[in-house]
């Protein structure tokens, strides 16, 4: 068995967002992967994201390529729709989903293995195409579900459980993102909740290439001394660059908070990010700063977190490439087939 169905029962109690549902109809089947693993809380934290977003779970399309990251997408939104693809697939899939049917919310799960190794050509094209989605990669720095070989991600002198130590420089995806155009750049950490949901949220309100780096320990395979990706380390060199509070649009901004600390962004769906700089001089509308903050940070062993880059109006591949607002499942014939008129115009003007 593949995965466990859980009770459709719960307490009558409990709490329901604006549409009425409960947390627990944001929910998968019981998670089958290893307890204590770092995916298991970023499923928990996008269940808590859609959950206070009060999207309707069959309005999301959760796709993945293949391991245990890739598994996730069974243990959140269960009534969402969902595409297992091929090892490293994934953002071709999601790309043409997202041409066919723009009406739905795109949300790529993936790994570090299945995106910055197999994936990292599928990687780059959907990134720089600003395919409108939620890219997560949970990044623990090896191929967990073929059991603990070094992935792109491993930073250079880490060691193996076994004690091998990586020779090759690591891949960044988040610079990588940066330099290829996504329009929401962000890294959490799977221990952080706090920091991720709402991390989540505005991923989820961004109208572009919204791509999150969550360092997600393997408790299997890369959690001990002398691991970059262990909670240990993680805990011990997080430096948050901001922090989030993410509004829906008609919601009133109560917090009380002094003038200059917090600034605000307004994000595509009319939502409000709030931004709360715990390192001032960090501007996350500035991509070459962030790139050499990012450098520096790493250089030094440090895991910057937060919110890194954001662009405060992104554009898509739907504007980019023009196409039809109604998905394509919805269209006559009269729009699919124009006839040979419309053709020969068509053809007159490529001339
Ligand atoms: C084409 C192909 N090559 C190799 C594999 C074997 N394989 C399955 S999962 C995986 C790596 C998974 O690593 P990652 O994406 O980091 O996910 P994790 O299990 O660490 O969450 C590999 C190499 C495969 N399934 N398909
Ligand atoms: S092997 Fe690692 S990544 Fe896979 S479920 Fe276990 S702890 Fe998680
Ligand atoms: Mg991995």
């Amino acid at each position: 068995m593949t995965y466990l169905t859980k009770p459709k029962l719960h307490h009558p109690a409990l709490p329901t967002n604006a549409l009425g549902l409960t947390r627990r109809d944001y929910e998968g089947a019981v998670s089958t992967l290893c307890a204590g693993c770092g995916h298991d809380s970023i499923s928990a934290a996008i269940i808590q994201a859609f959950y206070e977003l009060a999207i309707e779970p069959h309005r999301v399309a959760k796709l993945s390529g293949i391991g245990c990251s890739s598994k996730t997408p069974t243990y959140f939104l269960g009534a969402g729709h969902g595409f297992n693809s091929v090892h490293g697939r994934m953002p071709s899939v999601l790309t043409g989903a997202a041409l066919a049917n723009r009406d739905l919310i795109y949300l790529g799960v993936s790994g570090d293995g299945d995106s910055a190794s197999i994936g990292l050509g599928q990687f780059a094209h959907v990134m720089r195409r600003g395919v409108n989605m939620v890219y997560i990669v949970e990044n623990n720095g090896v191929y967990g579900l073929t059991k603990g070989q070094f992935s792109a991600t491993a930073d250079k002198g880490s060691k193996a459980k076994r004690g091998a130590v990586n020779s090759d420089e690591p891949i960044d995806l988040v610079q990588l993102a940066l330099v290829l155009g996504a329009s929401f750049v962000a890294r959490g950490f799977s221990g952080d909740k706090g920091q991720l949901v709402p991390l989540i949220k505005a991923a989820v309100a961004h109208g572009g290439a919204a791509f999150i780096d969550v360092v997600s320990p393997c408790v299997a395979f890369n959690n001990h001394p002398g691991s970059t990706k262990s909670y240990d380390y993680v805990r011990a060199h997080n430096e948050a660059v901001n922090r989030l509070d993410f509004m829906p649009l008609r919601e009133a901004i109560t917090a009380n908070v002094a003038p200059g600390e917090v600034e605000s962004v307004v994000l595509h769906d009319g939502g409000t990010l709030r931004l709360r700089k715990l390192h001032p001089e960090y501007d996350p509308h500035d991509k070459v700063g962030a790139l050499s903050y990012l450098e520096a940070h790493r250089a030094k062993g440090e895991v910057v977190t937060g919110l890194l880059y954001v662009d405060d109006d992104p554009t898509d591949l739907h504007a980019a490439q023009n196409t039809v607002a109604a998905p394509l499942n919805a269209l006559g014939d009269a729009e699919l087939v124009p006839g040979s008129a419309a053709l020969q115009k068509f053809n007159a003007a490529l001339a």
